[in-house]
């Protein structure tokens, strides 16, 4: 199955942060897409939950040096 969750992504500050942020969340095990948003601080990812969590991609942007939280 395939869910979409969106999360709140702060310390982004220019265009090259955003593709660095696609880029890792696309290299993702289950990440299917990812779409991240300068003006908005939001991502969205479309991922399959058996094979990785929302809190495995909070990780992974934080991991990257951003902060990332749920977006609900
Ligand atoms: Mo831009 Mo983002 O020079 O980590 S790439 S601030």
């Amino acid at each position: 199955g395939t869910l979409v969750g969106q999360f709140i992504i702060g310390g982004m500050t220019c265009a090259a942060c955003v593709n660095s942020i696609e880029g890792i969340l696309r290299k993702l095990h289950g990440v299917k897409k990812a779409v991240v948003a300068l003006t908005t601080s939001l991502g969205e990812v479309e991922y399959d939950p058996s094979i990785i969590s929302k809190d495995e991609i909070i990780n992974a942007i934080e991991d990257a040096g951003f902060e990332a939280s749920l977006a609900q």
